[in-house]
């Protein structure tokens, strides 16, 4: 079905036939405006943006672009195509038919599965919301937009679900969505990360390196879901996800590229002297990499959860791509998992975040290698590590123990007189915060950044990507 943008809110669900539901979303439509006017970027209401927007569900030739003032955009209810005869990939009842209601018994499992979803959406806009004024070009700038009206669209993809498929229960969701917020003492968001500030460009481009990366694989495990609707709808998410992956993939490349331009320059790799240059040091960056990468490794909950044993079993939430597997059902099959008390086989069922975590840590690792390339065809011996599942973390059975980036257990006053050497100390973040001063002559970068290699859909580097009011 097309998307009808005649329709107060755009959608390809025929939202026109169901009027109980279009009435509920056009009342929730103006609450939503209202967070974003409160929560969302600051101050950049009356800029000329140069974003996508959907225009199909198809993967090919799904947006058109042009000016838009944000709180214009047409957010919407895009699902992808159901396929025909579709039947449950996973799990004990895996080959039946997929259901287009929710079974009553998994009622609050899937609606809590929606709401976790949902609340990280509007989440990461709030936590974006000041980056505007520093943003080190116009082009980083209108990324940074587009990456928020997304996320705004894909709450409402979760607000959707809600309100069509929760009754009551699902309209309060919707509204408790927009009342927790990121970072809120008394109402925070509901994972970990979701409540770390941004307050600079590099912890952006961390941010949508890892923990865009962790979306990518939820949604991915979400879109295997006998629960159809909700299938669909993660499918034409990840379709718009790339691009926030892109941008913290190449962000962080070119951050590499300009400190070993600015190393060449001065002939060292001294890290002082390339502060002083105004650079991002080696050495810093790892420690942004570290910061944001452990972080984003507790969004997969803990080792060993009978969560994500009953979620598999009964369908609701299997392994990305689950296809490539052969066995789906996973009744007869362990795990060997390191534990602090040791090794312990673990029913596979019950350790299915550790195998979804194992394999984003491997994908972590393409943009490592490509931005390592760079450091040694420039002649440096240093390279960027991820930093072990074990470090940091703050779900699941190494929580709290003091852990080295490198996995070894450490003396507890070791690890806390050592720990900023290993993630951002105070010091280290009032320099990055310094290099943030805002660019926006079309064109210029910052220079602590590298140019990208080429500009949007096709138009040159220097297009005015944002015109400001
Ligand atoms: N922080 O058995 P456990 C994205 C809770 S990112 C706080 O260990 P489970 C995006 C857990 O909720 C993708 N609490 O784990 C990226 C549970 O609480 P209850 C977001 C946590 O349930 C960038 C308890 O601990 N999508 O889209 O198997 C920009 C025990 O749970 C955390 C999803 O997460 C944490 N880190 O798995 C914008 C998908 N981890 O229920 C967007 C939906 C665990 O006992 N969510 N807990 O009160 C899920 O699939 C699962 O809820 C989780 C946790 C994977 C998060």
């Amino acid at each position: 079905m097309s998307i009808d943008y005649a329709e107060k809110i755009p959608n390809n669900v025929d939202l026109a036939h169901d009027r109980t539901l279009q009435r509920a979303l056009e009342h929730w439509q103006p609450h939503f405006l209202e967070w974003w006017h409160e929560m969302g970027p600051s101050d950049f209401e009356k800029a000329d943006v140069y974003l996508r927007t959907a225009t199909s569900v198809d993967a090919k030739g799904w947006a058109s672009y042009g000016a838009v003032k944000m709180p214009d955009y047409r957010w919407g209810i895009f699902l992808a195509d159901q396929q025909p005869g579709r039947t449950i990939g996973f799990g004990d009842q895996m080959g039946q038919a997929v259901w287009q209601q929710v079974p009553g018994e998994h009622r609050s499992t899937l609606r809590r599965l929606i709401v976790t979803q949902g609340d990280t959406e509007p989440a990461s806009v709030e936590q974006q919301r000041l980056l505007g004024h520093l943003c080190p070009s116009l082009y980083d700038l209108r990324n940074l937009f587009q990456i928020n009206v997304e996320e705004g669209r894909h709450l409402w993809a979760m607000v959707y679900l809600l309100h069509a498929y929760f009754g009551r229960d699902g309209r309060e969701e919707a509204e408790e969505l927009l009342e927790r917020h990121s970072g809120d003492a008394d109402k925070p968001r509901i994972l970990t990360t979701f409540n770390e500030p941004i307050s600079d460009w590099l912890s952006l481009y961390c941010f949508t390196y890892f923990t865009d990366r962790d979306g990518k694989y939820q949604l991915k495990s979400l879109a295997e879901s006998a629960f159809d609707p909700l299938s669909r709808t993660c499918r034409f998410m990840l379709t718009e996800e790339a691009h926030h992956m892109f941008v913290g993939e190449t962000g962080i490349g070119r951050v590499v590229k300009r400190t070993l331009e600015v190393m060449k320059e001065l002939g060292t790799d001294e890290p002082a002297k390339i502060r002083a240059r105004g650079a991002v040091d080696l050495p810093l960056l790892q420690k942004y990499l570290n910061f944001w990468c452990s972080s984003s490794l507790d969004l997969f909950g803990s080792e060993i959860s009978s969560n994500a044993a009953a979620s598999f079993a009964n369908g609701l939430k299997g392994r990305p791509d689950e296809a490539q597997y052969e066995d789906h059902v996973l009744r007869d099959v362990t795990l060997k998992l390191d534990t602090p008390e040791g090794e312990q086989d673990v029913p596979m069922l019950n350790a299915l975040n550790e195998v979804m975590r194992e394999s984003y840590l491997k994908d972590c690792e393409i943009g490592l290698k490509r931005w390592n390339r760079a450091i040694e065809r420039a002649g440096h011996d240093f390279r960027l590590t991820l930093p072990s599942s074990r470090f940091r973390r703050s779900i699941g059975s190494w929580v709290g123990l003091p852990v080295d980036p490198r996995g070894k257990l450490l003396p507890k006053e070791e690890y806390l007189r050592r720990l900023h050497e290993w993630v951002p100390s105070p010091e280290d973040r009032t320099f990055v915060r310094s290099l943030m001063q805002r660019v926006i002559e079309p064109g210029k970068m910052a220079g602590w950044i590298a140019p990208p290699d080429r500009g949007i859909n096709n138009l040159p580097v220097d297009y005015e990507y944002v015109h400001l009011a």
